[in-house]
C-alpha cells in the first residue's frame, strides 16, 4: 500500500466517480471519512494559519480563545456555565484564525465537528480542567481514536495541552501533580515524545487585562502560552503546505482499502445482475425460436 501513497488521493477520487450507491450502507463512517478527506484536500484559500481549541464541554475553551484575542470582556466566544458552544466558532485575531469548537461528547458520541475543526487547522489547543486531576476517559479515547488515525507525531507536535482552572488548584503540589499525571497519560497514548503542557487561569488573566494588571496578566501564565503559541505557529509557517498533503496522502491511504472493498462488492453484485440477465436473455431467445417453428408449422397448414 506505500508505494501507492503519494498517488492515493487521486486513486480515491477515480473510484468515487464510479461508485453510484450508499456508501454508509456498506461501510458505516466511511462517507464521514471520505468528507474530511475532501475537506482536508482542499482547505479554504488565503486565510491564515488555523489554531482549534477542543476539550470536554465546561472546561474553559471559549474563555481561553477569549484570553488569546485580548477580548477583555469575554464576549467573542461565548461563555458559560452551561453547556455553551454548539457549532465551531471563527474569530481571525493577529493573522491567526482561532476556531471554537463545541465540547468533546457533549451530544452522545458526535464529536465531528471538534474532528473536522481539527483538520482544517495547524496548531491545536487541548483544553483540560486541571482542578479535576487527570484526563478522564473520554478525553482519552477521543486522543487514542487520534492516536490512531494520524501521522506518528503529527498532532503530539502540534498540540499545546492546556490545564484551565489553575486558580481552582490547592498550591503548586497539586499543579505539579495534575501535570505529571496528564504526561504520562499522554506517553501512554502517542508512545514517544513529550508534550507541550501549561497550566493557566482564564480567569485571572480576565481579571488583569480589566484592571490594567500586568503581574496578574503574567501570573496567569495565559502570556506564557501564547508565546509557546506564537513559537509553533511561526515553526509551522513554512512547512504547512507540506505538512497538508502528507495528511490527505496518510488520510487516503486509509480510506483506500475500505473503499476497495466496497467496490469489490459492488462488483460482485454486479456480476451476480449480469449473469442474471444473460439467462433471462437465453430463456428469451429460446422461447422465440420455438415460436417461429410454431409459426411455420402454422402457415404450412393453412
Ligand atoms: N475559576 C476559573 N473558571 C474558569 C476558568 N476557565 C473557564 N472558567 C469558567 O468555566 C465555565 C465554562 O467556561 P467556557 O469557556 O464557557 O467553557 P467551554 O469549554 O467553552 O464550554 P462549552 O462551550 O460549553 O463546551 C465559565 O463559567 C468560565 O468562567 C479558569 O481558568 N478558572
Ligand atoms: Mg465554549
Amino acid at each position: 500500500m506505500s508505494e501507492s501513497s503519494p498517488n492515493a488521493a487521486a486513486a480515491l477520487r477515480r473510484i468515487l466517480g464510479r461508485l453510484s450507491f450508499d456508501l454508509n450502507r456498506e461501510d458505516p463512517g466511511l462517507e464521514e471519512a471520505i468528507g474530511r478527506l475532501a475537506e482536508l484536500a482542499s482547505p479554504p484559500k488565503d486565510q491564515g494559519l488555523a489554531v482549534a481549541c477542543i476539550g470536554l464541554y465546561n472546561h474553559g475553551k471559549s474563555s481561553l480563545l477569549n484570553n488569546l484575542v485580548g477580548d477583555a470582556d469575554n464576549r467573542t466566544f461565548k461563555v458559560s456555565d452551561s453547556r455553551q458552544t454548539v457549532r465551531n466558532q471563527e474569530f481571525t485575531h493577529d493573522g491567526i484564525r482561532f476556531i471554537d469548537t463545541p465540547g468533546l461528547n457533549a451530544s452522545g458520541d458526535d464529536d465531528s465537528a471538534a474532528l473536522s475543526a481539527l483538520e482544517q487547522s495547524d496548531v491545536y489547543l487541548f483544553v483540560h480542567k486541571a482542578s479535576v486531576g487527570g484526563l478522564d476517559g473520554i478525553e482519552r479515547a477521543v486522543l487514542e481514536r487520534i492516536a490512531s488515525s494520524w501521522p506518528q507525531g503529527k498532532f503530539l507536535s502540534r498540540t499545546i495541552f492546556v490545564l484551565t482552572n489553575l486558580d481552582k488548584c490547592r498550591g503548586q503540589g497539586q499543579i505539579e501533580e495534575v501535570c505529571g499525571n496528564v504526561g504520562s497519560q499522554l506517553r501512554g497514548i502517542f508512545g514517544a515524545g513529550d508534550a507541550d503542557i501549561i497550566p493557566v487561569s482564564t480567569t485571572t488573566y480576565m481579571k488583569g487585562l480589566k484592571e490594567g494588571k500586568r503581574l496578574l496578566c503574567e501570573h496567569s501564565a495565559v502570556p506564557a502560552l501564547w508565546a509557546l503559541l506564537q513559537g509553533k505557529v511561526q515553526g509551522l509557517a513554512g512547512s504547512r503546505e507540506a505538512d497538508r498533503q502528507a495528511r490527505v496522502s496518510a488520510m487516503a491511504e486509509s480510506i483506500l482499502p475500505r473503499l476497495l472493498q466496497v467496490r469489490e462488492r459492488a462488483q460482485q453484485e454486479l456480476s451476480e445482475v449480469q449473469g442474471r440477465l444473460g439467462r433471462r436473455q437465453q430463456a428469451f431467445h429460446s422461447l422465440k425460436q420455438r415460436y417461429k417453428k410454431l409459426r411455420r408449422r402454422l402457415d404450412a397448414l393453412s
